[in-house]
Parts: structure tokens; sequence; C-alpha cells
């Protein structure tokens, strides 16, 4: 079984980074270590939080994994707590990472053109430095927008999409990956572009409604598919389908929580979906 770390915030209640990331990936068979950046006692989406900055563990954590020897197949990162947090991290990578590690980076920190409220303007250059460590980011199109600088857009063509990619493998990453991409009303999808110019897109039906969290689920899946041995395209379409399921789930619930979305019942569904892809290696 494959291991990887996953370095987030707790957000106690929330539905969203380490609460997604653990049941998720490791209801996909990969064993799932935790680095906490922050306990939260829930996600910055609601009027008010509280937040443990955890940045003084991360030396002494990282400094006794390496005396126990631990090694880590994948690295899967996420909400980072502060723009010193970040140069933490990409320390860690640049001590974890090895030979055969894979490195994803979901530069969570903002959406809808906007920041996450914890965050102030100088934290996506910081947030730069992690992604050009990483193997696939995979940003949305504001956080996009701020790794590269270019304008965010609500309504772009082919041309703008296929910019920010380049503009985003500028950054150094091995593989961009843009989330929440759509070209025609009703569909919306990811697209990616490697440094070899593999182009490559998958798209679903858009869901209407909106749900907090999804990107976690998103960048979890994707981890966990990547980790059993799916490639990119197909890691990136398992994802796809998974968060419309679990969006479907939740639209679907009379109690349905309105600050995240409801994946838990979706895990059997997960794991057939799984199956059926590694099926067919
Ligand atoms: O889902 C991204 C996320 C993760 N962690 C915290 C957040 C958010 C989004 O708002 O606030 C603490």
């Amino acid at each position: 079984m494959k291991r990887i770390v996953t370095i987030q915030d707790i957000s106690c209640i929330g539905c969203c980074s380490i609460t997604v990331a653990l049941p998720i990936i490791s209801a996909m068979g990969v064993e799932c270590g935790i680095l906490p950046t922050a306990v939260l006692s829930n996600h910055t989406m609601f009027s008010e939080f509280t937040c443990a900055d955890l940045s003084d563990q991360i030396e002494p954590i990282s400094d006794m994994w390496k005396k126990e020897n631990i090694t880590f197949d994948g690295i899967y990162t996420g909400y980072l707590a502060s723009k010193e947090q970040c140069g933490q991290i990409a320390r860690f990578i640049d001590r974890f990472a090895g030979e055969g590690t894979l490195t994803v980076v979901d530069p969570a920190m903002a959406d809808n053109g906007k920041l996450y409220p914890a965050f102030v303007s100088d934290f996506p250059a910081a947030m730069a430095d992690v992604c050009r460590r990483a193997d696939v980011i995979l940003p949305n199109i504001t956080e996009a927008a701020l790794l590269t600088g270019m304008p965010y857009q609500t309504v772009y063509g082919r041309q703008y999409i296929r910019e920010m990619l380049e503009r985003l493998l500028e950054l150094g990453c091995g593989t961009a990956v843009l989330t929440g991409v759509s070209f025609e009303p009703g569909r919306l999808g990811v697209a990616y572009l490697d440094r070899n110019g593999k182009e490559f897109s998958y798209f679903t039906k858009r869901c209407p409604q909106s749900y907090h969290g999804t990107g976690d689920i998103y960048a979890s899946t994707v981890t966990g598919g990547l980790m059993r041995g799916l490639d990119l395209g197909e890691a990136l379409s398992l994802a796809a389908d998974h968060v419309v399921a679990c969006i479907d789930a939740t639209a679907a619930s009379e109690e349905a929580r309105w600050y995240g979305a409801e994946f838990e019942t979706v895990m059997p569904e997960l794991c057939q979906m799984l199956r059926e892809r590694l099926s067919h290696k």
C-alpha cells in the first residue's frame, strides 16, 4: 500500500481539508499521514472562526520523521496558514520528496475572484514558491490568476486558458491543471498542460449548486487515484465524476449542510468508480 502525507489545516467543522482528505484517500486504499498546518473551529467561509497556527510543530514533526526514516510515495498540500508557513512547506518538500515521490499542490487560497479572508496580498507569491516544487498543481481560475498575475476573467475563450496554463508551467511545476474551466453553457471541467506540451481536458455537466470544500474533494480524489496507478487524465476525470456525485447527493439531501458537500454517502460509489477504472488497466 502506498503512503502519502497531506499537509493542510484541520477545520473541525466544515467538511474541507484534512477531514475530507483523510477519509477519501483512505477509502481509495492509500495510507494517509497528516501534517496539520492549523486547527480552526470551522473553515473561513463562516462569519467567524478561531485559528491556532501549528507552524511551530512542522520542524519537530519533520525531524522526528527523518529520524524514524519515514518516507512518502506522495505529498499532497492544501490550505496553508501563512506565507511563512508556505516557506516551511517548501522546505518540507525539499527534504521529503525523493526520486519516486509525487508532489501534488492544491494552492487553496482563493475562489470567485477573491483571496480567502485569512490571507493578504503577498500570500500568492509564497504559494507560487510551493507550486514550483510540484509535479502537479491544481489551481482554480482565481488562484491561477493570482499565481500568474493574469487578470481574473469570468468570460473567456480557449486562448485565455491556454495562456494561463503556459504561465502556470513557468512557475516550474511539472503539470498545470486548471479546475473550474467552462467553454460552453452547462458544462464545467478541467484542463491540463504538461512540460512536454501534452494537453488534456475533461468536462461534466455543470451543477447549478455550489458547496464549500468541493475543491478539496477534487484534489483528494486526484491524489488517491494517482497513488493507485491511474494516469493523470484518468485521475482527473474520476475526481470530476466524484465531485458531481457529491454535489448531486448534497442537493438531494433534505438535511444538506450549507458549509460543505456530502461526500460520506457517496463513498461506496467512489470505490466502485475506482475499481472500474483500475479493472481497465
Ligand atoms: O476548502 C478550502 C479551505 C480549506 N481550509 C480552510 C478554508 C477553506 C476555504 O475557505 O477556509 C480553513
